[in-house]
């Protein structure tokens, strides 16, 4: 494509995912509210808050797809939620609605479903169990997509990310891992099916543990070569065994279970 846009790319997510996209546009269009650093040569960097939009406007216009990782990314204060994770994500697709309608990744999280408990499987039909204010937001940002392709037709992937870090560093991540590289295979997939469609996608990599079933995107062909296993006797090693009982044993959301409402 010619122009891909990723939001949040000062973020932790968005800083890998700039240095390993690049092959999938001729331009990479770099957004987030903080600081971005110097653009290399087939960079554009743009300042934007997800809440303004008219620069939204302006930042969607010619671009050819959209990796939307800005917004909060933890529980907060409904205030700072609604700020970018709802009214955010309704300028992004009204942007997009104006622009063409370039497919989008959303970036939405376990957290829609983290009051599962971790003996269940769940698939892409299993009910919404969000954990926190922001599992909230992103079970909102989900029902934006569909609606928006059901509607105009507008693509998105809805990718339920687990754990996007280097490595899992807990029991729970044995679960809920994606390497950086399985999240780059995704992303590539989605962008090259000839057909999106709005489906929902768990973010996860061929984890022994997973609690994840993603068949009913088989079409895509995304086969995540990564195993958190491996780092089982690592973290046996590093972590002491929460308690039976304990938030991070029982939910799928681990700790975000435990946060409590965060006051104004
Ligand atoms: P992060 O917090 O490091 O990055 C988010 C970025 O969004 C930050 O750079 C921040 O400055 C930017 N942002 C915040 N408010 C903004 C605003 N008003 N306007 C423009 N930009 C704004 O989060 P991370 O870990 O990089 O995650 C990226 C996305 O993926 C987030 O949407 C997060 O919810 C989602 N996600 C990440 C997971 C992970 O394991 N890293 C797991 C599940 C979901
Ligand atoms: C998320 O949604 C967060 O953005 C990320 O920082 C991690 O906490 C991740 O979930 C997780 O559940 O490990």
């Amino acid at each position: 494509m010619k122009r891909l846009l990723i939001t949040g790319a000062a973020g932790g997510l968005g800083t890998v995912m700039r240095q390993r996209l690049t092959h999938l546009a001729d331009t990479l269009r770099l957004s987030d509210i903080s600081p971005l650093g110097d653009a290399a040569v087939n960079e554009e960097l743009i300042n934007c808050d997800l809440g303004d939009k008219l620069a939204v406007e302006n930042l969607v216009a010619g671009c050819d797809g959209i990796v939307h990782l800005g917004g909060i990314s933890l529980e907060d204060k409904w205030s700072n939620i609604q700020a970018v994770n709802i009214d955010g994500v309704f300028n992004l697709y009204e942007a997009a609605r104006k622009h063409g309608q370039p497919r989008i990744i959303f970036a939405s999280s376990n957290h829609v479903i983290g009051y599962h408990r971790q003996t269940d499987q769940l698939d892409a039909d299993s009910a919404f169990r969000p954990d926190s204010l922001y599992g909230v937001s992103k079970v909102f940002g989900e029902a934006m997509a569909t609606m928006y392709h059901d509607k105009f037709g507008q693509e998105t992937a809805r990718v339920r990310i687990g754990s996007c870090f280097p490595e899992p560093v807990n029991h729970r991540m044995l679960s809920t891992w994606i390497s950086y590289d399985d999240f780059v295979l995704l992303i590539e997939r989605i962008f090259m099916v000839p057909h999106l469609g709005c489906p929902i996608i768990y973010g996860a990599s061929a984890n022994t543990a997973s609690w994840w079933d993603n068949s009913a995107v088989s079409y895509l062909g995304w086969q995540p070569a990564d195993n958190a296993e491996v780092f089982r006797a690592q973290i046996d090693e590093k972590e002491k065994r929460p308690a039976m009982d304990a938030p991070d044993v029982l939910f799928q959301g681990g700790m975000f279970t435990a946060e409590t409402i965060h006051e104004e």
